[in-house]
This record gives structure tokens, C-alpha cells and sequence, in this order.
């Protein structure tokens, strides 16, 4: 393949890593991620994958050495660098949050003031003591944050937070949450014409993808009397798809239904009248 290749970055080995790749493959973009393998390009796709440390990835991005690229949003605002946020990706969904050791008596933010806090994101927590108007002592540590009180070297710290447990476990107890973070895909500001088509090109991809792993197709089988209510129970895109059985009487219905709604519509289905009623993923959705 020659011409414009759209060069993306991709965090190397890390809690994005996995489904960043997976995302792309989903998207139809085969590739090589062997271990170790820095660079790859995409055998279908004018695509060339760079695989580096999150932390590099929004300056890549914003020199233009990467076109485009995967980070978590928490990153992206630690680093300020000046790039677009194209996407949310709905993966790498964590936290940046306070966290007090069990025995501090924590009423407000105010009690941050004059207290050491150890982190790993200094530039988002003093934007947000300064939103606050509190002044305390922030103290860089690249990792291993949440020991830092029980070691004396801090009497807070704020980190990324998932289930929990890593704060639990080391006697911290979460007090302020101080931003939320997903993995997101960022551009270079000034891309050129013919890398926005290959954007474009992937972007409509990804946002089939996205919206099918959102979405679930619903099949079931309603005997005629109860159609009508069974198809008001159904929030579909479109109106749905009702056939004929074979067995008189009785039709099949067809729908998409969104993942949040999806126990209580089929209960509800259930509860109506319907029969049969079977769920399937969705690989892409157009739309
Ligand atoms: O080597 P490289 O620099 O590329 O990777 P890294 O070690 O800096 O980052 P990595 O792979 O740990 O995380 C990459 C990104 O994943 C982060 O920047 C976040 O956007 C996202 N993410 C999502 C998380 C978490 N969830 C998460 N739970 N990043 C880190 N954690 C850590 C957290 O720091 C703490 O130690 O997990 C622990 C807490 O988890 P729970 O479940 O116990 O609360
Ligand atoms: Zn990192």
C-alpha cells in the first residue's frame, strides 16, 4: 500500500494496551503486536502503529511525530499538551481521587491545608487545591503512591482509583474524587487533508464498534393478542421487525436494545407475554 499512512500511538504494555489493540482489530485493522515490537504497520489499513509509554503519548501527538493516539484522559490533563480529543472510548475507566488514612478526621477539602499529599499527578491536583483555594505541600512520587502515609512520608495521597481495593488494603480511605478518566483518542492539531480521511475512515469504525458494544439485537416470538404492548415495551432504533411464525397466531419480533435497559426490558418482555426470547451481541452498528 502507498501513500499517506495515519501514524497512531498506542500504549506498549499497560491497562490500555489490550484494548486499544483490541479496538483496532475490531475495526478491521490487522496488525502485528508481537512482544517487544515497537512499530508496526497495518497490512489493510494505511495505518502505522507506534507502541510507546502512555506517558509520551499526548506529546508525541501534539509534535506531530504521532498523528493520533490512545491515552487516558488523566494523562492527557496531567501533560496539558495542546492536541484535540477526537473520542471517548469507553475503556480504562478509573478515578484520580483523594484518599485520607482511616484515622484522619476529613470533613471538607479545606483539610488538605498545610498537609503533604503524594502523587503522581501534581499539575491536576494544584489546579484543583487552587479551584479550591487550598494550599498544600504536593509531593511527586512516580509509584507505589498509596504507601507513601503509612511510611511517613505523606499524610494524604491522590491516585487513580478502579475497585478500590489498593486503597482499602493500605488503610486509605477515599474522600474526594478529583477527576474522572476513560481512555480517549487524541489528534494532532493540524493534520493534514488527506490523515483527516484516514481519521474519518477509522473514526467512523471505531463509533460502529462503540455503538454495538452498546447495543444488543433482541429476538422473540409474541403471540399476535399481545403485540402491540410487547412492541411499546421495545425502545429500538426503529420501529422493530415482526414476521409471521408458522404456528398461527403467533409473530416473531426482531430489535436493538441498549445494554443499560437490557434485564429490565426482557423482564418486562417476559412479564407481557413474550416467548422464546434470545439475545445477541452485535459485532458493528451502523449507523
Ligand atoms: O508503562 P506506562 O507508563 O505506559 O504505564 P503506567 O504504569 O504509567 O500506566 P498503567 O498501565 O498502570 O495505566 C494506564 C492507564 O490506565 C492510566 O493512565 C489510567 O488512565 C488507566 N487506569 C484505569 C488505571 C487504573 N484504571 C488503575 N486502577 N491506571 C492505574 N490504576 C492503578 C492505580 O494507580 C492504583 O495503583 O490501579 C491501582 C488502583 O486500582 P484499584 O482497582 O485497586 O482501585
Ligand atoms: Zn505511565
Amino acid at each position: 500500500m502507498t501513500g499517506t499512512k495515519l501514524k497512531i500511538a498506542l500504549q506498549k504494555s499497560g491497562r490500555l494496551s489490550e484494548e486499544s489493540n483490541a479496538l483496532l482489530k475490531k475495526c478491521g485493522v490487522r496488525f502485528n503486536n508481537g512482544a517487544g515490537k515497537l512499530k508496526s504497520e497495518a497490512v489493510n489499513f494505511p495505518i502505522e502503529i507506534y507502541f510507546l509509554r502512555d506517558d509520551d503519548i499526548p506529546e508525541y501527538v501534539a509534535d506531530g511525530v504521532a498523528d493520533i493516539g490512545i491515552v487516558g484522559e488523566n494523562v492527557l490533563a496531567e501533560t496539558k499538551k495542546d492536541v484535540q480529543t477526537i473520542e471517548k472510548l469507553g475503556f480504562g475507566k478509573c478515578r484520580l481521587s483523594l484518599a485520607v488514612p482511616k484515622n484522619f478526621s476529613y470533613r471538607s477539602v479545606k483539610d488538605f491545608a498545610g498537609k503533604r499529599i503524594a502523587t503522581s499527578y501534581p499539575q491536576i491536583l494544584g489546579d484543583y487545591f487552587a479551584a479550591n483555594s487550598v494550599e498544600s505541600d504536593i509531593h511527586t512520587i512516580s509509584g507505589s503512591v498509596e504507601i507513601a502515609p503509612s511510611i511517613g512520608l505523606a499524610d494524604a495521597v491522590c491516585d487513580l482509583v478502579s475497585s478500590g481495593s489498593t486503597l482499602f488494603t493500605n488503610g486509605l480511605r477515599e474522600v474526594e474524587i478529583v477527576m474522572q478518566s476513560e481512555a480517549v483518542l487524541i489528534a494532532h492539531n493540524n493534520l493534514d487533508g488527506n490523515s483527516r480521511k484516514i481519521l474519518d475512515k477509522l473514526l467512523f469504525r471505531i463509533k460502529s464498534v462503540r455503538a454495538a458494544a452498546q447495543n444488543k439485537y433482541i429476538l422473540l416470538n409474541a403471540p399476535n393478542d399481545k403485540l402491540t404492548e410487547i412492541i411499546a415495551l421495545l425502545p429500538g432504533i426503529k420501529s422493530p421487525t415482526v414476521m409471521p411464525l408458522a404456528e398461527t397466531g403467533w409473530s416473531s419480533v426482531h430489535s436493538v436494545i441498549n445494554e443499560n435497559d437490557f434485564w429490565e426490558v426482557v423482564e418486562n418482555l417476559k412479564a407481557g407475554g413474550a416467548e422464546g426470547i434470545l439475545v445477541l451481541s452485535i459485532d458493528q452498528m451502523i449507523q
